[in-house]
């Protein structure tokens, strides 16, 4: 048994497009399990902090902004591993080459946009996994 736990972040894209049902809909389709899920406003600090390993990129002010941008959904999603298996439902970064059957692949668009808009974030590591879970939910 490797029951693992993972951030999700439904990207205010997603939100603000009425896909965060979609999105959980194939979270729990795949038999992960929601232990914390919350519509909320992420303020600059947070993103700051969940974002620290692309400070200093060029797209990190606009990636920033647009996290800011209106509501966003996150959660806690819980799995046999789940980590890995939340990137695989979530494709690739650039929704134009996300397989097709991923979120990013078929329903991600390219805006032409500085920052890729990609409508949802899954938590890249264990180690990522336990600091994002206790950025965005302390105490969980
Ligand atoms: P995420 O962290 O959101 O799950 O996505 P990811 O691992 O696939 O991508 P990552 O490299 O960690 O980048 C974080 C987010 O920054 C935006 N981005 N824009 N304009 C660009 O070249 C660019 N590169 C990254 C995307 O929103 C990406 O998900
Ligand atoms: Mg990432």
């Amino acid at each position: 048994m490797s029951t693992e736990r993972t951030l999700v972040l439904v990207k205010p894209d997603a939100v603000e497009r009425r896909l965060t049902g979609e999105v959980l809909r194939r979270v729990e389709a795949k038999g992960y399990r929601l232990v914390a899920l919350e519509l909320r406003t992420a303020t600059a600090d947070l993103l700051d902090e969940h974002y620290a390993e692309h400070r200093g990129k060029p797209f990190f002010s606009p990636l920033v902004e647009f996290m800011m941008s209106g509501p966003l959904v996150a959660a806690v999603v819980e799995g046999e591993r789940v980590i890995e298996g939340f990137r695989s439902l979530a494709g690739a970064t650039d929704p134009t080459v996300a397989a097709p059957g991923t979120v990013r692949g078929d329903l991600g668009r390219d805006w032409g946009t500085t920052v890729v808009q990609n409508l949802v974030h899954g938590s890249d590591s264990a180690e990522s996994a336990a600091r994002e879970i206790g950025l965005w939910f302390p105490g969980l």
